[in-house]
């Protein structure tokens, strides 16, 4: 097989997020004069759930009782979730969350080589142009041939919706390309539309199920060995 393409998921894979989107909503909730607050615990359920609209929506329905909704509880979720994106952004642009070990140097590396890269995220789009602005300068889409994120698709991850789109985008098939995700509903997602895929592990998701996995890694901090499991054609 050779790997023409390499799709990320960017929370939690090119950069550990997850805590920095759990205070950017606590943020918004209090902006909004709610007395929710998800820690770490309650947001590692709440992480079943993949769309920070839809994880609100999860959160309201599964885990809050006695609450009266609003009218328009869909504008209000949408609002809520501005709210936090601005947050959250605010605290990408301000150099806060770097990208994991290994993975800018991969990113480069496989560009070089003329592989073709894209993106698979449930996340916003304003949040990936937000932290790989920072991580890799002004002009990171044109490391990108496709960029799939958020509301773009019908069915968030662990539907594979978002992986079709991208494939779509490149012209290429499953077979053609390698997917790098961190938590079981990204790999149901990537496996769902026929991806090989490795994921790279971080404190919300290590315990999850990674059943079908090519592999499954600490991180990217040892490229060389990343390459050789993958047959990455990038081994020194
Ligand atoms: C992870 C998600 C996202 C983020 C929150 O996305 O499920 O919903 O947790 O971002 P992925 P938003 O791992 O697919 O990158 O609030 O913008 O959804
Ligand atoms: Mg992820």
């Amino acid at each position: 097989m050779t790997i023409k393409a390499i799709i990320f998921d960017v929370d939690g894979t090119l950069a550990d997020t997850e805590d920095g989107h759990r205070k950017s909503f606590n943020q918004a909730f209090a902006d909004e004069g709610l007395d929710w607050n998800w820690d770490v615990a309650m947001y590692d359920k709440l992480l079943k759930v993949t769309g920070g609209k839809e994880r609100i929506k999860y959160f309201v329905s599964d885990f809050l009782q006695g609450y009266n909704k609003p009218a328009d509880f869909d504008d209000f979720v949408k609002n809520l979730h501005a709210v936090k994106t601005k947050h959250y952004t605010t605290m990408l642009a301000a150099g806060s969350i770097p990208l994991r070990p290994g993975v800018k140097q991969l990113i480069e590396q496989a560009h070089a080589a003329g592989i073709t890269l894209a993106i698979a995220t449930t996340t916003t789009p304003q949040n990936v142009s937000a932290l790989l602005e920072v991580a890799l300068g002004k002009d990171w889409e044109s490391y990108f041939s496709a960029n799939g994120c958020g509301d773009i698709v019908p069915h968030k991850k662990p539907a594979p919706d978002i992986y079709f789109w991208v494939m779509e985008k490149l012209g290429l098939t499953g077979a053609d390309c390698i997917a790098l995700e961190d938590s079981e509903n990204g790999l149901r997602s990537s496996l769902a539309a026929g991806i090989k895929t490795y994921v790279t592990i971080n404190h919300y998701t290590r315990n999850q199920d990674f059943t079908g996995a090519a592999a499954v890694f600490d991180d990217l901090s040892d490229l060389q060995n990343f390459y050789q499991v993958s047959g990455l054609p990038l081994a020194k």
